[in-house]
């Protein structure tokens, strides 16, 4: 089992990154990608799937054109974790480029 996040750990994580909002009824974060166009939001989910492989961690998405939304928790928590944070971190810094 995976520590789920204390209240404050949680607050820290919003606090870092801003662009997240919390979900409650899951114990989530999500956050919501526009692109260019279909291939550009495709090429990023690419990228973030690669990341979910290498850090055995998987978000929770959809796709609508150039809209990605992803959804980030610990299903072995049964809510937020620190896989969270680190995986929010690394879908961040790929945004930033
Ligand atoms: N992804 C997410 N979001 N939460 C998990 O608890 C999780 C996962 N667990 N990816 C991993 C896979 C687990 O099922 C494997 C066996 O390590």
């Amino acid at each position: 089992m995976v520590a789920k996040l204390q209240d404050e750990e949680r607050a820290g994580l919003l606090a870092a990154h801003p662009d997240w909002r919390h979900e409650p009824v899951r114990d989530a974060i999500v956050r919501e990608c526009i692109f260019a166009d279909f291939s550009a939001a495709f090429a990023f989910m690419t990228r973030v799937a690669m990341l979910a492989e290498v850090q055995d961690h998987h978000p929770e998405w959809s796709n609508v054109y150039n809209r990605v939304t992803i959804l980030l928790t610990t299903h072995d928590a049964d809510g937020l974790s620190a896989r969270d944070a680190k995986m929010a971190a690394a879908i961040d810094a790929l945004l930033r480029g």
